[in-house]
């Protein structure tokens, strides 16, 4: 098992590791299993002595910590939160029948998943050394080192201060009640709950109170919604927009896609997650394209932060093709139909309505008919 990965993740490259699970690992778990977690990388995995390891607290405040693993975790009391991670380029697959992302892995449906993070809160890390007034940004850089920007650059990301300083903002050593993987950025990551992966930086070693968001490649160039007539290649540091909340956004999660499923009732469930402040208020569920919808049930959520479980039964014809299904936040922002008015050159953020084309096993359809005629016309 590769980084005590399951084996049959969908492997988008190996070196940098990039991975996520199928559909069905992901269904129905409140909590992901550690063994089911996408894994996003942009560099290779650095390796850390745990007892070399130091955080260190700069920039503008009263005083520079650095801090061992030991000291963090004597120092700081811990907090336990689930939250769920959702990569920017989370189904990114949908775009590329618009137009190709180049470059940009295919990600599909399950680069996102959720875990009872726990570690010390990042406020209280900022108030031990001091944090100043003017410090609007904390900025994070990782162990690992990006060949994406040119020259190679550690990878870093910065937050705005009132999401730094808010209490469900982490610096996690334990995921699941377990010591963090090496894969997923141990010793220490950060864990921003509602904004975009690309936020928790892993590997955390240098946190950085500062004016001005990070100027490193991934936060300054890479992870910004671009103009689609933009060259991603020849962008300014600056230019579009730098994500941060996630956008509300579901998919389905069963049946799996290309799924032959009996006609009649046929139960579908999936996932629904809107980011920071907003909440999944609803998610409807079509087996028409969108010209009828059925409110699914909101089922469990471990915490504010976690995306929502949904489910719902619906009624599978002989000619059903797709089932679809959207979200609404509690902002009244909804899914909207088509990728096609989403798509940017870097492939992030699509929210399209989720989709999944199922073929009604027509055999069983002729069954069906035979002992509850009419079944077709009540449907
Ligand atoms: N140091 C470091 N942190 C990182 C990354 C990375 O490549 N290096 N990838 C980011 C991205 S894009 C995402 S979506 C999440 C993925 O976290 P996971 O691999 O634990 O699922 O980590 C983020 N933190
Ligand atoms: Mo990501």
């Amino acid at each position: 098992m590769r980084w005590g990965k399951r084996t049959d993740l969908v492997v988008h490259g190996e070196d940098p590791f990039n991975a996520e699970p199928p559909r069905a690992a992901l269904a129905d778990e409140t909590v992901t299993s550690l063994d089911a977690f996408y894994v996003r990388n942009h560099g290779p995995i650095p390796e850390i002595d745990r007892s070399l390891w130091r955080l260190r607290v700069d920039g503008l405040v009263d005083g520079e910590l650095e801090l061992s693993l030991e000291q963090l975790k004597a120092r700081f009391a811990e907090h336990e939160l689930a939250a769920t991670l959702q990569c920017a380029g989370n189904r990114r697959i949908g775009f590329l029948s618009v137009r190709d992302v180049p470059g940009e892995a295919p990600w599909g449906p399950c680069a996102t998943g959720t875990a009872v993070w726990s570690g010390a809160r990042l406020a209280d890390v900022l108030a031990a050394a001091g944090m100043h007034d003017d410090a609007e940004h904390v900025a994070f850089l990782g162990a690992d080192v990006s060949e994406e920007p040119d020259p190679a650059q550690p990878f870093g990301a910065s937050i705005p201060r009132p999401k730094a300083i808010a209490a469900e903002t982490l610096l996690a050593w334990s995921m699941n009640g377990e010591a963090l993987p090496v894969v997923h950025g141990a010793p220490v990551r950060l864990v921003v709950p509602g904004y975009i992966g690309a936020r928790s930086v892993k590997w955390v070693e240098r946190i950085t109170a500062q004016s001005e968001p990070s100027d490193n490649f991934f936060q300054a160039e890479s992870y910004r919604l671009l103009a689609a007539e933009a060259d991603p290649d020849a962008i300014a540091p600056g230019e579009g927009v730098a994500l941060g909340a996630v956008a509300v956004n579901a998919d389905i999660l069963s049946p799996d896609e290309g799924a032959t499923v009996a006609t009649g009732p046929l139960r579908v469930s999936g996932y629904a997650f809107a980011g920071d402040d907003r909440g999944v208020v609803r998610v409807d569920v079509s087996t028409d394209g969108g010209r009828s919808w059925r409110q699914a049930d909101l089922l469990d959520q471990r915490s504010p932060w976690s995306w929502r479980l949904w489910a719902t039964e619906v009624d599978v014809a002989a000619e059903t093709t797709d089932v679809v299904a959207r979200a609404w936040d509690s902002a009244a922002a909804a899914q909207p139909e088509s990728a096609a008015h989403l798509w940017n050159p870097k492939g992030y953020v699509n929210n399209a309505w989720a989709r999944v084309s199922v073929s009604p096993d027509r055999s069983a359809a002729r069954a069906d008919r035979t002992t509850s005629p009419g079944r077709r016309d009540t449907a």
